[in-house]
């Protein structure tokens, strides 16, 4: 059954126009803590968006989230990943090593909170590959809305105001500016 939704999945997201979308990942895994093994789908051209599709007791699956582009595809040889912590929540990992001179790693983590997907985590760290000392990292906990920011010359912990935010709200600069100094 996974396999056949995949295959459709990919079918039917390389037959749109130039340049044409791509599946970058994908993952079977229980995301919803029901006992039965659902399908999460990383998929894109520039940026990556998610899909997770659950599977109910007969194991047919059915479509639970569907983002926009949540974070950039990243360098062409560094294609997104998707992967499950130890406590099942789905991580997407990005990272742009290869062009220009913003050199950044990026991952999500998705949690399943109260029949929602919601954006739980989000560490980010780039620097700048002519400027020496440039890094930046930065860690949130969405859940707890503890942010904590890294340079060279100082780590700052802030709390945020906002709580989890659902995935289907977000979009690339949103993700981003969560991180932003
Ligand atoms: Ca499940």
């Amino acid at each position: 059954m996974i396999r056949t939704a995949l295959l459709v999945f990919a079918c039917a997201t390389t037959a749109q126009a130039q340049p044409s979308p791509q599946v970058f990942a994908s993952l079977a895994s229980d995301l919803d803590a029901d006992g039965d093994e659902d399908l999460a789908i990383l998929s894109g051209t520039y940026g990556a968006q998610l899909t997770v599709l659950l599977a109910d007791a007969d194991g047919n699956l059915s479509l639970a989230l569907q983002t926009p582009a949540l974070i950039g595809s990243g360098g062409p040889s560094e294609t997104p990943s998707l992967s499950v912590t130890q406590q099942g929540s789905l991580q997407i990992t990005s990272s742009n090593y290869g062009i220009g001179r913003r050199k950044w790693e990026a991952v999500l983590t998705i949690a399943f909170r109260k029949s929602n997907f919601v954006l739980a985590g989000l560490t980010w760290s780039e620097f700048d590959s002519l400027t020496q000392d440039s890094w930046r990292k930065c860690d949130i906990n969405l859940l707890t809305g503890v942010r904590i920011t890294e340079t060279v010359d100082e780590t700052v912990r802030q709390i945020l105001p906002e709580p989890a935010p659902q995935l289907d709200s977000l979009s690339e600069e949103s993700v981003w500016n969560f991180c932003a100094p």
